[in-house]
């Protein structure tokens, strides 16, 4: 559910536009995501990217998987798009001669990986081939702006998705920043990130998105004919103030102050 926050309203109070769907590596309509709990599939281990797993879905949210990996703890769940590269039906590993491996953290002893495998897979709902989506290609180059909305992958607490603005942009890589918040939460991507989404994504595939932080006020939208007026009430997050090469927030902090990753945000 959509909560009340409505990107139309949004928009218009803010003065902001929308980054063009072109501008990212999502489908235009978002993949169907036709998982049931309890499904069984291959999976890169987030923590060992070079094993592939064996993961069981543990949840569906639009068209992300919660998935956990078999032999691992429940402390370490992440998010996959049904169409991401990072994800492949039972079977793909072992045709292309590989050797499912156990999770970094496997609970047991590791020679007993190979029962374990055996047992965890035996009698097993296997997610179906034709389930799987195709990975949509890069856009060929990075085509957002500064200002430009979009719905972001809070990627300290990833199964939030955000309203956020992008706050710079350097080369191939974006600032993500989060609507309300006061920057803890911010990270640099890559434009063809999976983790960024375009304006409404979440209305279309059913996921929550949040409603923007309080912890800073929305900036209202500067109306054309106010002038110096208004743009002196413009708060932190206009597009304004912002000067490419430049980090929008001081980096250094005084003597007694906290540092920023402690404050309660
Ligand atoms: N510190 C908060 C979580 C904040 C989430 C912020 N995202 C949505 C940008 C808490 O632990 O409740």
């Amino acid at each position: 559910h959509q909560g009340h926050f409505s990107w139309e309203k949004y928009l218009k109070e803010t003065g902001s536009q929308p980054a063009p769907p072109h501008c990212f590596r999502q489908s235009c309509s978002p993949p169907s995501n036709d998982y049931k709990i309890g499904m069984k599939l291959e999976a890169q281990d987030p923590r060992n990217t070079t094993s592939t797993c064996i993961a069981s879905v543990v949840g569906l949210t639009g068209a992300r998987l919660r998935l956990r990996l078999d032999g691992s703890d429940n402390k370490n769940d992440f998010w996959r798009l049904v169409d991401s590269s990072e994800i492949q039906p039972i079977g793909t590993c072992e045709k292309s001669g590989g050797m499912l491996q156990p999770p970094l953290g496997f609970r047991l002893n590791a020679s007993s990986w190979p029962m374990f495998l055996l047992k965890t897979l035996n009698g097993a709902e296997m997610a179906p081939a034709k389930i799987f989506h195709k990975e949509p290609p890069s856009p060929p180059q990075n085509h957002f702006e500064m200002g430009m909305k979009l719905e972001a992958v809070d990627r300290k607490n990833p199964h939030f998705i955000c309203p956020a603005t992008i706050g710079e942009v350097r080369g191939s890589e974006i600032l993500v920043t989060f609507d309300g918040w006061r920057g803890a939460f911010d990270y640099w991507c890559r434009y063809d990130s999976r983790d960024i989404f375009p304006v409404g994504w979440c209305s279309l595939t059913g996921d929550n998105l949040q409603p923007p932080g309080t912890k800073v006020a929305i900036p209202k939208s500067p109306l054309p004919a106010a002038g110096i007026a208004t743009s002196m009430m413009r708060g932190p997050k206009t597009m304004l103030p912002a000067i490419p090469g430049h980090r929008r927030q001081k980096p250094g902090r005084k003597k007694g102050q906290l540092p920023k990753a402690l404050i309660q945000q």
